[in-house]
């Protein structure tokens, strides 16, 4: 498998990398983080990376791009992205040939090869192992990409999926000479407007008998802080911390839907999310419903599965 991956990229001449939409740092890490790598070993052949870009992540990178037609002779390789839905970029699978690398459980193996590891903190971590495996060298250019990504998907490495390989790989890029300063003073700085709708979050969050906290944001309270879903939804984790809190939910009006974002410490939740379109980690997933009229049935399922949890 990774031979088989290994040999398609050094026989390709054209590789398009793609990752998942509305994407993270651990999404935007790796895919900088490989095209960097790849092409500073192939300089001669074309490496690109797409997609549309977040804004709040504006200073990981440029992304490329390029024409249908670059498509046919190319290997595309889609990063972190679980399903064939939430490819960022409609002609991915329109290669010549499609490699899936990903963290998610492989619910959807929509690539010709998958190689999907379900123990690493991050797809940058996975990247990582997988290039040392092969020794080609990440310079500092790539290294801070990884290294941005493993901070994202970890929360600083303090998630669960935080392991000592996940420290070994941090280690290994800290030594190219990353500036870490850089990279947490542009990762982790908030606008007043999104500040004051985390004051606004705080101050609405409802707790259940159960233990399931949740807000709910209309439209309209977007649109007085001036915030976009992408921005708001980074929110679901500043009520983490709430005592007796076992699972949560962020609710996102937009015009057409509400997204629901949701994080557990114990209780499994990615069953749930699937029952509302929806899927991810099993203490971390996404979901969609229609209109704020199902929230009531969103939060009764997660009062079932935290109501039936119990820390150790
Ligand atoms: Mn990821």
């Amino acid at each position: 498998m990774k031979e088989q991956i290994r040999q398609l990229i050094e026989q390709a001449s054209t590789i398009i990398i793609h990752r998942h939409e509305r994407p993270d740092p651990d999404a935007l890490g790796s895919q900088f983080g490989l095209q960097v790598v790849l092409q500073s070993r192939f300089p001669e052949k074309k490496i690109k990376a797409v997609g549309e870009m977040a804004t709040s992540l504006a200073f990981m990178g440029t992304l490329d791009v390029v024409g249908t037609t670059d498509y046919q002779e190319a290997l595309v390789i889609v990063l972190d992205t679980a399903n064939q839905g939430r490819i960022d970029g409609k002609e991915a699978l329109s290669g010549r040939q499609t490699i899936k690398i990903d963290h998610h459980p492989d619910e959807d193996p929509y690539a010709d090869v998958q190689l999907v590891d379900t123990t690493v903190s991050s797809t940058s971590e996975l990247l990582v192992h997988l290039l040392n495996e092969w020794g080609y060298p990440i310079p500092a250019a790539a290294a801070i990409q990884f290294y941005a990504g493993i901070v994202g998907d970890t929360g600083r490495f303090q998630f669960r999926g935080t392991t000592s390989r996940t420290f070994s790989v941090a280690a290994q890029l800290l030594d190219t000479g990353i500036d870490t300063d850089w990279l947490y003073r542009n990762m982790y700085q908030t606008e007043l407007a999104a500040l004051q709708l985390q004051g606004y979050v705080l101050q609405h969050i409802q707790l259940t008998e159960a233990g399931v906290g949740y807000v709910v944001l209309t439209q309209e309270m977007l649109a007085t802080f001036d915030a976009t879903v992408e921005q708001a939804s980074l929110l679901v984790n500043s009520f983490a911390g709430l005592k007796g809190l076992k699972t949560w939910a962020l609710f996102l009006e937009t015009e057409k839907e509400v997204r629901v974002r949701l994080r557990s410490k114990g209780p499994v939740i990615n069953e749930i999310a699937k029952e509302f379109n929806g899927g991810g980690h099993p203490m971390a997933s996404g979901a969609t419903i229609k209109d704020l009229t199902e929230v009531e049935h969103v939060i009764s399922r997660l009062n079932e599965v935290a109501g039936a949890f119990h820390f150790e």
